[in-house]
């Protein structure tokens, strides 16, 4: 909870299985018995009951461990994940592998009763059972995904199980095949030992039914399920946020939540479909409807006009194009500013423009830089006098990285920008 307190994490989902997950090392013998998560965003208690507690308790070593299962943390981690749905058919290979090798360890597989809803979670269903060998599921049923869950399908099918004590005649998971129990008090540790260890070393697929609480034993995330799936620094007296970390000023995803919310505001038949990440999907016939002009494709949008330099800003990294102006503009440079609104396909006739009075053209983007934006610009202006300076990211694979720190490693600093840029001037 300290950790939380300062760091944050998936607060509700952890919570929830604390007893869960103690009862899993309690009874299997882990890593030869193989415990796969769904998501990996519940595994801050296997971490800790799995040589990684400093990660935990000592502030110096809260980012010595990544937030999901990594196998390169530990041998009893198998999967470096992040999707939901997926726990099923990775337990299903592993069956499959074991059965091959002749070997017999518990292959154990944690699924949340939101990810059910993936579709690959069906075909993992599917999958553990036709193998009909040592496999124990678990439905880790909090009735809960990221934010509630909808009426009808597994959810209605879940509900009645719940309400029925896991009596329910139609049950999904027995005609599947799998031979199901029930737990109605899945934060009760010592029931959990007993199922567990009642079900060890099966040799045929089991499903066990595992009721839980989001959020268990911190009142706030008990009282509010979806503000605690996940989030910030919380203040651990009041429950709220702390709200640090925020990116100052308007940031696309805000942009984007305005615009959807206006729309969703004017015409009832407007649907927007979240996975839970900012992604947002129209239809053909609501482009249609929609005022904006795609005629305006590819055209960049010019925020500052000035001379002499131009800065291309790239997504996220405009409001660095500004500042990196601002700079320049302590020198006696005033830079034009360019949002290009399209990672593909170039605004020519700004380009061409930009030619008579400009020398310097700078780009900044936060992708990789081989092959990225900025080097379609350098591509177009190449047989031109004007200068081109490219931003970006080196390719590699950087992990649990501060991304101001990142970004300065690779010279994307306002500093260094205006430098260099003035420098390419003189
Ligand atoms: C493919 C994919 N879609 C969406 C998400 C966003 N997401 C993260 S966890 C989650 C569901 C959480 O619900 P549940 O599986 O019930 O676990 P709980 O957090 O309630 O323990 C979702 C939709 C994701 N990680 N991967």
């Amino acid at each position: 909870m300290q950790k939380l307190g300062v760091h944050g994490g998936h607060n509700g989902p952890n919570l929830g299985v604390v007893e869960m997950t103690v009862a899993l090392h309690a009874v299997f013998d882990s890593p030869t018995d193989k415990i796969i998560y769904d998501v990996s965003h519940q595994s801050y208690v296997h971490k800790m009951l799995t040589g990684r507690a400093q990660a935990f308790l000592d502030p110096a070593h809260y980012d010595d461990v990544s937030g999901y299962t990594n196998p390169k943390e530990s041998d009893d981690d198998f999967f470096s994940i992040g999707h939901t749905s997926t726990s099923l058919a990775l337990a299903s290979g592993f069956i499959k592998a074991r059965d091959v090798l002749g070997n017999h360890e518990n292959i154990v597989a944690v699924i949340g009763d939101g990810s059910l809803s993936g579709g690959l979670a069906y075909e993992g269903l599917n999958n553990v059972v036709t193998e009909n060998s040592n496999a124990i599921v678990i439905v880790n049923d909090n009735d809960q995904s990221i934010a509630k869950n909808p009426t009808g399908g597994i959810y209605t099918a879940l509900r009645k199980l719940r309400e029925s004590n896991g009596q329910a005649e139609d049950n999904f998971f027995t005609a599947l095949g799998y031979e199901y129990h029930y737990l109605a008090d899945g934060n009760d540790l010592d029931q959990l030992i007993t199922l567990f260890k009642s079900v060890k070393d099966t040799d045929h697929p089991v499903l066990l039914h595992v009721q839980t609480e989001k959020g268990h034993g911190f009142a706030p995330a008990e009282a509010n399920h979806e503000k605690f799936h996940a989030g910030g620094p919380i203040d651990l007296k009041t429950g709220d946020y702390k709200g640090a970390g925020q990116p100052a000023g308007e940031t696309y995803d805000a942009v984007l939540s305005d615009l959807v919310f206006n729309k969703l505001k004017q015409d009832r038949s407007v649907i927007a479909l979240s996975s839970g990440t900012p992604m947002i999907i129209f239809n053909q016939e609501q482009r249609q409807a929609d005022t904006t002009d795609y005629g305006d494709l590819n055209k960049n949008q010019v925020v500052h006009q000035g001379s002499k330099v131009a800065i291309f800003g790239v997504g996220n990294l405009l409001g660095l194009a500004k500042q990196a102006a601002a700079k320049l503009a302590e020198e006696g440079v005033d830079a034009t500013v360019i949002n290009p609104r399209y990672l593909t396909g170039l605004d020519t006739e700004l380009l061409d423009q930009l030619q008579a009075d400009h020398q310097v053209v700078v780009t900044l983007e936060d992708g990789i830089l081989e092959g990225g934006y900025g080097q379609t610009i350098a591509s177009y202006l190449g047989d031109s006098a004007v200068r081109v300076q490219n931003y970006g990211l080196q390719k590699a694979y950087p992990d649990r990285y501060d991304v101001n720190e990142l970004l300065a490693q690779n010279g994307l600093t306002a500093d260094n920008i205006a430098q260099q840029a003035l420098k390419a001037l003189n």
